[in-house]
């Protein structure tokens, strides 16, 4: 008999005993909320973050579902916001074991037309603040709840290897963000902290939606891939359940693809 349910998994308690903080959740299409419900399948313990009050009232009726220990408030371009929401989780939490972060935002602006022309000096400062540096910042701040080692996954796409039409300043923060986990894998390594990304396919979320062109880009995909198909979001939290878990024990500064296989393809043949 099959274990699986609504497209997830049942591994048996894979993280039974296990405490992991997920940012990043904004609605039930956000990658980050695939992967809160494989953790919470698996037998982990949650806490969630969200920025500002307008977010939190989506959010919270949604992660209400998988019974947090906390949901916090935390604008990841504010330290103030990181030290108070790390100080609220002290409260419940004296350790945890897994951060997943999930966060990426540039201004719309930036996100079509000419790079040179719509990569403005503030565009970049919010782009790579708050999707590469924020990486940093929450490490950081983890780090003295993993006394006994522990793992973080971030988000990451294809537009940090190479040019992808308009992802622009975003493209830029995801090589920055790769880069800023492999500095942070090696620096944490000794602490028995493993950091990894996972390079995502294009998916239909929040972030995705209102991009000029991104149906295309999805169709034209799924006829491309090597798999023929597009991700979901269950594909990522599958991956991310790996990374997080204590299989991948010895994987640290990697970038795993999640794309069906997209970022090995060259030219691809029209016919
Ligand atoms: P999403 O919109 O559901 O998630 C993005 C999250 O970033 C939201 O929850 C939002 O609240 C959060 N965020 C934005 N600014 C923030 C701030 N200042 N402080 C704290 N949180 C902030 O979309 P998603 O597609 O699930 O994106 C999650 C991650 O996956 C992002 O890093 C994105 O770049 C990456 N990604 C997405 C795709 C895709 O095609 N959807 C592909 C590859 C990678
Ligand atoms: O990382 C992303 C999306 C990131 C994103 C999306 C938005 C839209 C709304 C960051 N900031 C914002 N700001 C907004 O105001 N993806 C990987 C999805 C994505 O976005 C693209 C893509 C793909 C794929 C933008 C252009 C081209 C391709």
């Amino acid at each position: 008999m099959s274990d699986e349910t609504k497209g997830g998994i049942s591994l048996g308690g894979l993280f039974k005993g296990k405490r992991a903080l997920v940012t990043g959740i904004a609605n039930d299409r956000s990658i980050a909320w695939a992967i809160a419900q494989a953790l919470h399948a698996e037998g982990a313990a949650l806490a969630f973050t969200y920025p500002g009050a307008a977010m939190g009232e989506r959010v919270l009726p949604l992660v209400r579902t998988l019974a947090p220990a906390a949901v916090l408030d935390m604008d990841v371009s504010s330290d103030e916001a990181i030290d108070g929401a790390m100080a609220e989780l002290k409260e419940v939490w004296p350790t945890f074991d897994v951060l997943v972060h999930s966060i990426g935002f540039a201004p719309r602006g930036a996100l079509a037309g000419r790079f040179t022309d719509v990569t403005t000096r503030e565009a970049w400062r919010i782009t790579l603040d708050v999707s590469a540096y924020s990486l940093i910042a929450l490490t950081r701040a983890a780090k003295p709840f993993m006394p006994r080692g522990g793992s973080v996954v971030t988000l990451s796409y294809y537009g940090a290897e190479k040019v992808v039409r308009n992802y622009n300043v975003m493209g830029v923060a995801k090589a920055a963000l790769e880069s800023s986990m492999r500095y942070l894998a090696e620096d944490l390594g000794q602490d028995g902290i493993r950091v990894n990304a996972i390079s995502a396919g294009p998916v239909k979320t929040l972030a995705a939606a209102g991009i000029k062109g991104m149906r295309a880009m999805l169709d034209e995909n799924a006829d491309k891939t090597p798999l023929r198909r597009n991700i979901d979001q269950d594909d990522v939290a599958r991956a991310c359940l790996y990374l997080c878990s204590d299989l991948a024990r010895s994987v640290t500064g990697e970038v795993l693809h999640v794309d069906c296989g997209q970022s090995i393809l060259g030219v691809v043949s029209m016919a």
